[in-house]
């Protein structure tokens, strides 16, 4: 692989010479590795007022580093043989919403903003994924619930956004999620028209009548940056670069076609503009995320610290292969669309020898990402009479891994925004039984179906038994009937 610098061609646009057109809210690796590149290329090709303004909502370490770069940073791209960088010029700068949310909202009114893009996480939203409505309780919607024109999470900032707007007589901004939630625009408007609804009826119904929230499908693994990413740019490049991002060759963003405002070519960046999102969001939330979180809560306790390290251990690969089977089973075909070749090239991916993805990262805030990856997917599973092991193993190992870091590592081992919850439950389960019990009794994570059967309480408690006795590596060699006997 070549190790040149792939800097967009300069002569091509120069990044002074357009104005933003987008706010993206959460500036983190992703964003940086995905959407940032996109509107690069688009900008590259086609011009237009279209450049970010990052805001970080925590962080202030990140903007600094932006911000000291004019926005300028690279991309490493990780080949299984070797690495191209790209420089990344779409960025204009940063805000760090913790040093003042005014110029944050000065930027979502004004007219030159016409599309909001989100990478917060899942956990960040607030909203309840059944009814669509705000989660009173979760601290930022509480928050800003009373300090509506001072608000600090993602919904009471959009929401404060559009009232400027409103007021102001513009169009409402189009709000596009690019966070891994099924249906991630439907939900989004719901929360934010609730969360309007409950300071201003007459602003909900704007926002109701004249926002577009389109949903879309992200995908691009993304470790999380560390010393090596700006050591291998400074080599690569000669550049000092404190906000660089590695990432993986592969990227797809599958996004509905529905921005009343306008929106970057982002077709000219590989962009799949659609009418209906959810098929690529549902194979590759099952498919692609589900996987990951098998792979990740097994990864961690076999000991195995990055996705590659699990893929490199043939039985371990082989139970993943079956998942990703029963996973595309759970899928309505999508025209144009063989699940079994996307299926192999995840396979490939996740084997990729040079993305350091740790299981740690994956595993993190299992409450949010287990609904939408395993538990809902397995409800149609067992409806339809199709396999369920896999997805009992998932939810086995994500219960054994809480067990393990709750009793190894104490309340601070276990990353979930319930981990007070988690903890309390693992650490006072005795048994596959008990650990069953309290893990699938927290509040409104389990679907009702799932809890009311005994299929599906039999299938994870065997397997939780068998992880908890002798360990992760028994379990996968039982389900991939390697060991004398199979699981049923
Ligand atoms: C991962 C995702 O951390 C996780 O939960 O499953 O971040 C995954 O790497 C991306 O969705 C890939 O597009």
């Amino acid at each position: 692989m070549s190790n040149a610098l792939l800097s967009t061609d300069a002569g091509a646009w120069d990044p002074k010479r357009h104005r933003a057109g987008i706010v993206h809210i959460g500036i983190g690796a992703f964003h940086r590795a995905h959407q940032a590149v996109y509107t690069d290329a688009a900008l590259a090709a086609k011009g237009g007022d279209w450049r970010i303004i990052g805001v970080s909502l925590r962080s202030t370490d990140i903007a600094d580093a932006l911000n000291d770069q004019d926005g300028l940073y690279h991309v490493i791209v990780r080949y299984p043989d070797g690495a191209k960088v790209q420089q990344i010029r779409s960025l204009s700068h940063v805000l760090a919403a913790s040093r003042g949310i005014e110029p944050v909202l000065a930027a979502l009114a004004a007219p030159a903003t016409r599309i909001v893009t989100i990478t917060v996480t899942e956990k960040a939203y607030g909203i309840d994924r059944a009814s669509g409505g705000i989660v009173a309780d979760h601290p930022a919607i509480a928050h800003d619930l009373h300090h509506p024109g001072e608000p600090s999470g993602l919904i009471g900032i959009l929401v404060e956004g559009l009232r400027r707007r409103r007021d102001a007589g513009l169009h409402p901004f189009t709000v596009l999620s690019c966070d891994n939630l099924p249906e991630n625009g439907v939900l989004l408007r719901a929360g934010v028209i609730d969360f309007a609804r409950r300071l201003d009826a007459t602003l909900a119904d704007w926002i109701a009548r004249n926002g577009a929230f389109p949903s879309s499908m992200v995908d691009r693994i993304t470790p999380a940056a560390t010393a090596k990413t700006a050591a291998d740019v400074l080599t690569l490049t000669g550049h000092e670069d404190l906000a660089a991002v590695e990432t993986e060759p592969f990227s797809q963003w599958v996004i509905e076609d529905h921005f009343p405002l306008g929106r970057p070519a982002w077709e000219i960046g590989g962009a799949l503009l659609v009418g209906d999102v959810k098929p690529y969001e549902h194979m590759k939330l099952r498919m692609l995320n589900g996987s990951h979180s098998l792979i990740a809560y097994l990864g961690v306790l076999a000991g195995y610290r990055y996705v590659r390290d699990v893929m490199a251990d043939p039985q371990f690969a082989a139970l993943v292969r079956q998942h990703l089977a029963s996973a595309a089973a759970t899928l309505e075909p999508l025209p144009g669309i063989d699940f079994a070749v996307y299926g192999d090239d995840l396979v490939e991916r996740f084997k990729n020898p040079e993305i350091a993805h740790e299981t740690r990262q994956i595993a993190m805030d299992g409450t949010e990402k287990l609904p939408q990856r395993i538990l809902i997917p397995v409800c149609e599973a067992l409806r339809d009479g199709k396999p369920i092991g896999s997805f009992a193993l998932a939810v086995a190992a994500w219960m054994a891994a809480m067990k393990m870091l709750s009793d190894q590592e104490g309340l601070a081992g276990i990353s979930d925004p319930r981990a007070h919850d988690i903890f309390d439950a693992a650490s006072t389960a005795s048994d596959a039984g008990s650990l069953y019990d309290h893990l699938s009794r927290l509040p409104g994570l389990f679907p009702g179906e799932l809890l009311a059967s005994t299929i599906w309480q039999q299938a994870v408690t065997r397997r939780l038994h068998l992880i908890l006795s002798s360990g992760a590596r028994a379990v996968v060699l039982a389900e991939t009937g390697v060991a004398d006997q199979g699981i049923s």
